[in-house]
């Protein structure tokens, strides 16, 4: 039921005579996860105790309290569905490394299960933990559809590369999950204290939770479903009009774990909306967003302007003396403080919902590189406002997408131009060719979140 190549073993250890902890990190959810059903399995094989294991990080890639808030939301809810099932939830507030072998070596664990990221940190955490941990650590791949080291192996040049590959295997990846078994008897575990969890928390509190958007796995569920029957009638026509509501909103909960990629997946190829719709959807979801974990998994530079392709830096290089019309610092761009109220509006849209339309994301991005002091620059300013505000910041998505804007990847070189040498251009007249962009303006300088709600839920 669970494809071994979906799992790989991390260290060298045979499974111990102990309890089996799944230590989860990205997939934070206790549906359709590979991970948890693959501790399940194991703790069952071996007739052990389970239990899950949330390692709190005092900080996290300078995460504020907006994504400290929804994550914790969502965690509480897992805690929750989880004894339902017997099944224990402990949380700890450290670093992994060190909290994770402590628990291990205290619980008496046999072995540990947990899931895959290709985020540095990740990989760091994980690195150290082997290091210390005397029984096996096995990394399963319950994020994407097809395990990315799967996938390929290299560091795929543009969709049309990786499509081919990933098609070839949905056959064996895109498959129904089985239900999770509830334990025997209930956990003797104490609950989490979620009231002292947040007093400890050193989240910045100068970025606001959302209110629009839901956290947690039901209400991820239900943002799908509301999705497939209704906005994703429109989604191929309309996808790249920002004022259409024609979108998902599911990236915070795939970024959080709370839904999983391929559920999602296989519930919209079964749902009855149109065809068109659900290709172009798929093709986001699964095409682009595993291309998105390839480039961070074979590239460590994922989130530097280092990671991009050599022909867009020696480009950009070029027209570094270019001259700019407009020169603007990180603290302008974050305060929406540019000449240019279309581009103000994608920010205040980002700053006050947590979110950005997808085609308002690549002209925002764009315009960073234009109006910065150099392409450097621009890069270390998206991702710094991305990661501060945007929900599903810190992702390998978010990454892919900044890097695609302003670094040409994934993309091919366009004509030569001022500031953007062969990096594909936009600008707002091409906005006004797609869309009504005084109506985005009106809505996001005016920018009430619960606007956002009412379109989503009707
Ligand atoms: N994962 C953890 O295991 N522990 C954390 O404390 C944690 C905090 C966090 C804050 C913001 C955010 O966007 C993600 C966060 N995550 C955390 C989840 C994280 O996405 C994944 O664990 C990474 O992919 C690891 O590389």
């Amino acid at each position: 039921m669970i494809n071994p190549r979906r799992i790989r073993l991390l260290n060298e250890s045979h499974d111990g005579d102990g309890a089996v902890i799944y230590w989860m990190s990205r997939d934070q959810r206790v549906r359709h996860n590979w991970a948890l059903l693959f501790a399940r399995r194991k703790a069952e094989l071996l007739r052990q105790p389970l239990v899950v294991l949330f390692t709190l990080a005092p900080t996290f890639l300078q995460a504020p309290f907006r994504h400290y808030d929804f994550m914790l939301k969502g965690l509480q809810a897992v805690e929750a569905d989880l004894r339902a099932l017997n099944i224990p939830f402990v949380l700890l507030q450290g670093n992994p490394e060190t909290e994770l072998p402590r628990f291990s070596e205290n619980m008496k664990a046999g072995l540990v299960v947990t899931d895959f990221s290709p985020l540095n940190i990740s990989r760091e955490w994980k690195k150290k933990i082997i290091s210390h941990l005397t029984v096996p650590l096995y990394e399963v791949d319950a994020h994407n559809i097809i395990p990315c080291w799967i996938a390929s192996g290299r560091q795929e040049y543009s969709a049309r590369t990786i499509r081919p590959k990933i098609n070839a295997l949905l056959g064996e990846f895109l498959t129904e999950f089985p239900e999770l078994e509830p334990l025997a008897s209930p956990s003797e575990h104490q609950p989490v204290d979620w009231n002292d969890v947040c007093r400890k928390l050193k989240a910045d509190p100068a970025v606001p939770p959302v209110e629009w958007l839901k956290p947690g796995e039901k209400a991820g569920e239900a943002c799908l479903d509301s999705f497939l029957r209704g906005r994703l009638a429109s989604y191929a026509e309309q996808r790249n009009d920002p004022n259409a509501e024609a979108t998902s909103h599911l990236s915070p909960y795939l970024h959080f774990g709370q839904i999983s990629a391929q559920f999602v997946a296989i519930k919209t190829k079964k749902s009855k909306a149109p065809e068109a719709g659900r290709n172009a959807f798929l093709e986001e979801l699964i095409i682009r967003r595993e291309l998105a974990e390839n480039f961070c998994c074979h590239n460590k530079h994922y989130d530097s302007y280092e990671g991009i392709p050599e022909w867009a830096r020696e480009s950009l290089k070029q027209h570094g003396g270019d001259r700019r019309e407009y020169l603007y610092s990180g603290e302008d761009f974050a305060a929406a403080k540019t000449h240019e109220r279309l581009w103000n509006a994608a920010q205040l849209e980002l700053t006050k919902t947590g979110v950005i339309h997808g085609y308002m994301r690549m002209y925002w991005a764009k315009k960073i590189l234009e109006w910065s002091e150099t392409p450097e620059q621009a890069f270390e300013t998206a991702i710094a406002l991305n990661d501060r505000y945007a929900l599903d910041g810190r992702d390998p998505n978010g990454y892919a997408g900044i890097s695609w804007s302003i670094g040409g990847l994934h993309d091919r070189p366009w004509f030569d131009r001022p500031v953007y040498g062969k990096i594909r251009y936009m600008n707002a007249s091409g906005c006004a060719r797609k869309f009504d962009v005084n109506r985005y303006i009106t809505r996001n300088e005016g920018c009430s979140e619960q606007k956002k709600q009412q379109n989503l839920f009707s």
